[in-house]
């Protein structure tokens, strides 16, 4: 019998490997400042970095975790940071507080703000308290001051503070034009950041191997959720995202609990690492808790799976998102349909929306420093300027919709869900009769949820699936499930 070793899982990898070591970073964040700055053009560009967020009183703070975009312009991970960029000298000044006697105490001499921004690829470095002074100035000569929208009740305060404004006026300053750039720049991925999300997703694949290899009846949700965590962790890895491990699939983002999983269920996993640099990754996998499909559930994961497939082989420059969406809802209502649980005409269905029943969520979004990248940039990243989202039940969460374009970065994540409460209000309410076998449904009841995710790179003329190639068919599965357990888990 082939052996997974979970041990040996939990005691190697994490260290940057060779491939990312052989790119010149601080040349990299230099020249990605460079385009921003010359886009621009004018007045000055505030970048905040994140600090640490206090969980039940100010001292005892969350992991840390640095703004993505901070991250992208200067790969510095350490709270409390800011930068300056000045277009027109195609300068940038880094700011940061030196440690204080207490805090060497407390924390360790860290590196030096000289050493940090070296590598930055930061010419210049004062401190931290200089920094309001600099914008002080910048407001006297009337120049403008370009800052992203901030997403934390921390960073809004932060930046009111220094600009001396009220947190709406600072809501309603944020700079367009930044946005709009700061998008397109990070939308178009590097090889180098390319290596970085096939080395998270490499991590991700051993934590999807190692959940299908220990999953049993009898366990709970969350040992599982907590050993595909250790491995992450014992990598030195964070989570891109807080992992769903649930036989309650239906519940789109059902937190792990102490439910006991059992014989004849599908084990939901949607989890993915962050690599060295902080780069996300974002699988779903399916899987039996006993390790053997079930003959409707074959059928049922045979349709997402065909409809992964089918989407992946759609993304290509030039095609948009939403395009692809609609064509992944259509096979979805055909395969439906043979099922007898749907009726009509299947590209009518999907303009009424009536698979959203069985689909309700977009097929995918941006990934890049973060799990849905460029999140808080809102519909800019996702959408064209002249197209708003729509509001239709399903399509609302459609988060990319906009043309491909090579070095994007996306999921694919169709699922084949049956969730209760939603069904019964459909029903009650008649909705889209004319389209569903309300009737039929009885029997999926407590089938639960079903989603294949994977992560492509749209290149110049089709897609690349990424990652080490995680298993996904159901041989491929089964094979996963089968492998015997070797090591100390799940713990006694
Ligand atoms: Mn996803």
């Amino acid at each position: 019998m082939v052996e997974y070793n979970i041990n040996e899982q939990l005691k190697t990898g994490g260290r940057v490997n060779d491939k990312t070591a052989a790119f010149n970073w601080p040349e990299i964040y230099r020249n990605r400042r460079d385009r921003i700055r010359a886009l621009i053009g004018n007045g000055v560009i505030l970048w905040l970095g994140n600090s640490l967020q206090p969980r039940n009183y100010e001292g005892n703070t969350y992991p840390f975790r640095q703004n993505s975009h901070f991250l992208y312009y200067t790969g510095l991970s350490r709270p409390d940071l800011a930068m300056l960029s000045f277009p027109d000298s195609g300068r940038d000044v880094l700011f940061a507080a030196s440690p204080d006697m207490d805090t060497v105490v407390w924390n360790g001499p860290g590196c030096s703000i000289g050493d940090l921004a070296r590598d930055g690829g930061i010419d210049t470095v004062e401190e931290l308290k200089q920094l309001e002074n600099h914008l002080d100035l910048a407001r006297k000569q009337g120049r403008t001051i370009h800052y992203l929208p901030p997403y934390s009740a921390s960073s809004m305060y932060r930046i009111a503070g220094l600009l001396k404004a009220e947190p709406d006026e600072i809501k309603a300053g944020v700079s367009r034009i930044l946005m709009e750039e700061v998008s397109k720049q990070r939308s178009v991925k590097s090889e180098a950041e390319i290596i970085q999300i096939e080395d998270a997703l490499s991590i991700t694949d051993r934590m999807h191997r190692a959940c299908m290899a220990a999953a049993r009846p009898g366990m709970r949700e969350i040992e599982l959720s907590g050993l595909i965590q250790s491995i992450a962790l014992s990598c030195n890895r964070q989570q891109a995202f807080n992992p769903i491990v649930t036989v309650h699939g239906e519940v789109l983002h059902n937190d792990s609990s102490e439910t006991v999983i059992r014989d004849g269920q599908l084990l939901l996993n949607d989890s993915g690492a962050e690599s060295p640099m902080w780069y996300a990754s974002d699988i779903t996998r399916t899987f039996p808790v006993n390790g053997k499909f079930t003959e409707i559930q074959k059928e049922m994961y045979r349709i997402v799976l065909r409809v992964q497939l089918e989407a992946i082989e759609m993304a290509k420059p030039g095609i948009t998102y939403r395009d692809v969406h609609s064509a992944a809802c259509r096979i979805l209502v055909e395969e439906l349909q043979t099922l007898g649980l749907m009726k009509g005409d299947p590209s009518e269905a999907v303009e009424s929306g009536a698979h959203a029943l069985f689909f309700p969520h977009g097929i995918g979004h941006m990934m890049g420093l973060d799990v849905h990248d460029m999140e808080d940039l809102g519909d800019i990243v996702g959408y064209n300027k002249k197209e708003t989202r729509s509001g239709q039940f399903g399509l609302k969460y459609l988060r990319l919709s906009r043309p491909l374009e090579p070095g994007f970065v996306l999921t694919v994540e169709p699922g084949i869900y049956f969730i209760p409460a939603l069904i019964e209000r459909w029903r009650n309410e008649r909705q889209h009769e004319a389209f569903i076998h309300y009737d039929r449904l009885e029997d999926f009841e407590s089938f639960g949820g079903i989603r294949v995710e994977d992560n492509i790179l749209v290149t110049s003329s089709g897609a690349r699936l990424l990652g080490p190639g995680i298993p996904k068919t159901i041989p491929e599965i089964e094979e996963a499930c089968s492998r015997a357990v070797q090591g100390e888990w799940p713990p006694m």
